[in-house]
């Protein structure tokens, strides 16, 4: 019996002994011994009552075994389902109500908070691999019989804020994994040549997919390292050939003088990508490194959409064609506009998720019959198919990487008594690229911004909370009632 993404990534590495991931302390572990301890982990999951499509939550540091948890989850037939380690205990309660999890796994930390949620079993996974889950494991066989799974089967649910506010859950098939990171490996020409410098979180898509699977389809070497740091990034780079990192890595490496063309004589490949990298940033990189950062696009939904060439032209403030086997319109009410017109992305292929969780209505205005997924993202293609990314209908902000929805906040400061309306929006930042702004119009003259902030942000991921307030008279409205953000943004940035 056959597991479509278990068997392309995982169990092919059975018997290879070459390295795969290098900790923060040094110690490297085999390809054969990650798929040793993926086994043990399925065991305990199976253990733990785990059926086969039951989802497992896992919001844990960036550990071994949080990445070997996610290839068992996948042995076993579950599917996986990351969270933010910032998100507060309000955050997790919704997820945890709408996903209903068969089991969750987070830090020793969160154990109490999560408890309260409700009844599902919880194991614990924390700092240097202690905790319930890795005990458990360290018991357990080292055989575990893989669950077959098909390529139409969920694999993951990624949860992406929506612009209605509320999260909606991205279910991923692998197929969708297993097709995307098999044509970017090929397009990027990873091997097992490869060491990957891995200094992203392992609970996004880019992260968790466009790196590791991309790592583990080739048989790649990964620095896994458990946190972002510039200066262990300085020091990876000559013996390394691989990074992917959000634009913020590569202002932030700028920023370090030890960042040279010699440094980075072995780097193969520089990917970025979540969030637009500046033109000045790619230029600025090329000049100190003698490399062009290559700039590809995606989505929680859609895996990776389009990629800058591997060979030949990687243009700057562009992201590249549609990748094989994903096609990517720009349209006008649906309709393909002219090369060189600016309408909304939308992509059809492998890639594309198969719906919302539990959220028919949604998966229908987003994702056409005809497979076509409306990115919310507006583009224009040139006559060669060069795709460049021009703005967002959906109202978005992106600070680091990590997507911001102002509805979110809004509906969050709109409850505090003594508001009447508020309106959230990004001014450009120099290390996020964007940072959020709260403009609050207040019905009791009395409250303070630093009183609202006080009873908005215990609801909120840290990296959500607004960096600035500002009280108004009123929000600027056009004809149609609708708060003009653009108006606000030029007004306060
Ligand atoms: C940290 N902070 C942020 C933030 N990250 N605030 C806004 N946006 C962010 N992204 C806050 C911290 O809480 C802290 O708050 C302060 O900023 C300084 O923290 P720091 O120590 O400088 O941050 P650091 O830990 O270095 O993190 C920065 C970062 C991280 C850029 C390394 O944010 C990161 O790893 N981003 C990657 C996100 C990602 O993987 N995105 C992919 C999504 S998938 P204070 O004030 O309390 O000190 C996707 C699809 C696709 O989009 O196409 O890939
Ligand atoms: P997420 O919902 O976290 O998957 O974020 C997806 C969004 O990130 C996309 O819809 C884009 O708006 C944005 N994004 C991803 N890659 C890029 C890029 N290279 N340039 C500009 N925006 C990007």
């Amino acid at each position: 019996m056959t597991n479509t993404l278990f068997d392309a990534l995982f169990a092919r590495h059975a018997q290879n002994d070459a390295p795969f991931l290098t900790l923060d302390d040094g110690s490297t572990l085999s390809y054969a011994g990650f798929i040793r301890r993926v086994a043990q982990l399925a065991n305990v999951i199976a253990s733990a009552g785990v059926s086969p499509g039951d989802r497992i939550v896992v919001q844990a540091p960036k550990l071994l075994d949080t990445i070997a948890l996610y290839g068992a989850a996948v042995q076993a037939g579950a599917v996986y389902l990351p969270l933010n380690t910032a998100y507060t205990q309000n955050e997790l309660t919704y997820f945890i109500e709408d996903a209903s999890p068969a089991l969750i796994v987070c830090d020793a930390r969160s154990e109490a908070e999560i408890r309260m949620i409700g009844d599902t079993p919880v194991l614990t996974l924390s700092a240097n691999e202690s905790g319930t889950l890795s005990q458990a494991a360290d018991g357990q066989s080292e055989q575990f019989e893989t669950v077959p799974r098909g390529t139409e089967d969920l694999a993951a649910l990624l949860y992406t804020s929506g612009t209605t506010g509320r999260s909606k859950g991205a279910m991923l098939s692998h197929k969708n994994l297993l097709s995307n990171a098999q044509s970017l490996t090929e397009l990027w020409q990873i091997t097992d040549q490869d060491r990957l410098i891995h200094a992203l979180p392992i609970f996004h898509t880019h992260g968790l997919f466009v790196a590791m699977n991309t790592a583990l389809l080739a048989g790649a070497q990964v620095r896994f390292m458990s946190a972002f740091d510039a200066g262990a990034i300085i020091e990876e780079l000559p013996r390394s050939t691989l990074l992917m990192g959000v634009p913020t890595f590569y202002t932030r490496l700028l920023a370090d003088p030890r960042l040279t063309k010699d440094l980075t004589a072995n780097m193969r490949l520089f990917v970025s990508g979540s969030a637009p990298l500046l033109a000045e940033t790619h230029v600025a990189f090329e000049a100190r490194t003698g490399r062009r950062i290559l700039e590809r696009y995606g989505m929680t939904e859609t895996n990776m959409i389009t990629s800058n060439p591997y060979d030949g032209g990687r243009v700057a403030g562009t992201v590249g064609f549609a990748l094989p086997g994903t096609e990517v319109l720009i349209t006008d009410n649906g309709a393909p506009v002219a090369d060189g017109e600016i309408g909304m992305i939308e992509t059809r292929g492998d890639n594309v998720f198969q719906g919302y969780w539990n959220m028919p209505e949604k998966t229908a205005e987003e994702l056409r019959e005809n497979g076509f997924f409306i990115t919310g993202d507006l583009g224009v293609k040139d006559t060669e198919g060069r795709v460049s990314i021009v703005g967002r209908e959906k109202d978005l902000i992106i600070a680091g990487g990590y997507n911001i929805y102002p509805k979110e906040l809004e509906d969050v400061i709109n409850d505090v008594d003594g508001v009447l309306e508020s309106a959230v929006f990004g001014v450009p930042h120099p290390d996020f690229g964007e940072s959020v702004l709260a403009a609050v119009v207040l019905e009791d003259p009395e409250l303070t911004v630093e009183g609202i902030a006080e009873i908005v942000e215990p609801h909120l991921a840290r990296f959500k909370h607004p960096r600035r307030y500002i009280v108004l008279d009123a929000l600027p409205r056009n004809t149609m009632g609708k708060v003009q953000k653009n108006v606000l943004r030029a007004e306060h940035v």
